[in-house]
């Protein structure tokens, strides 16, 4: 395991295996390219969590991050779906995404207006309450797994 740490400057910090980063001060960007991530940490400033691929940072400790870029089906828990104020896809011509939960819970994503396509969401087996922004112009795909889910488009 190693522990990434970005100093004051503006960090690209790529974590792989059980990697704990913190980008520190400034503004990073924190790329996810593996399974087992155990800490992933923005820090100050504006900060971004990018998957690489469809990784699985379930149980991870998220913190500090304002913005999340989106593989196709990368796997989290609602609550950490829910910790970025702007969900967006890892480039600008990607226009759709997936998520797969690992557990319940609230959360409202706020999906950037580059993601026009569709938003497949998987499920957990717990209750999953999600709220898309009232921007939000793509489709939601649903894959329900138990419990009592929702989902609303913003008001
Ligand atoms: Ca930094
Ligand atoms: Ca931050």
């Amino acid at each position: 395991m190693n522990q990434l740490i970005g100093g004051d400057g503006n960090d690209v910090v790529v974590v792989r295996g059980q990697d704990s980063a913190n980008g520190g001060i400034g503004n990073d960007t924190v790329i996810v390219a593996a399974n087992g991530t155990t800490v992933l940490a923005g820090g100050a400033n504006a900060d971004v969590l990018r998957f690489d691929n469809n990784y699985d940072i379930s149980a991870a400790a998220v913190s500090g991050f304002e913005t999340v870029e989106l593989n196709y089906g990368q796997t989290m828990t609602v609550a950490q779906l829910g910790s970025f104020a702007v969900h967006t896809g890892t480039s600008i011509s990607q226009t759709s995404t997936g998520v797969t939960l690992s557990a319940g819970g609230t959360a409202t994503i706020n999906a950037a207006a580059t993601l026009s396509g569709t938003f497949a969401i998987a499920y957990s087996a717990q209750a999953d309450n999600l709220t898309f922004n009232a921007a939000y112009a793509g489709n939601v795909s649903l894959n329900g797994n138990g419990g009592n889910d929702s989902v609303t488009s913003g008001a």
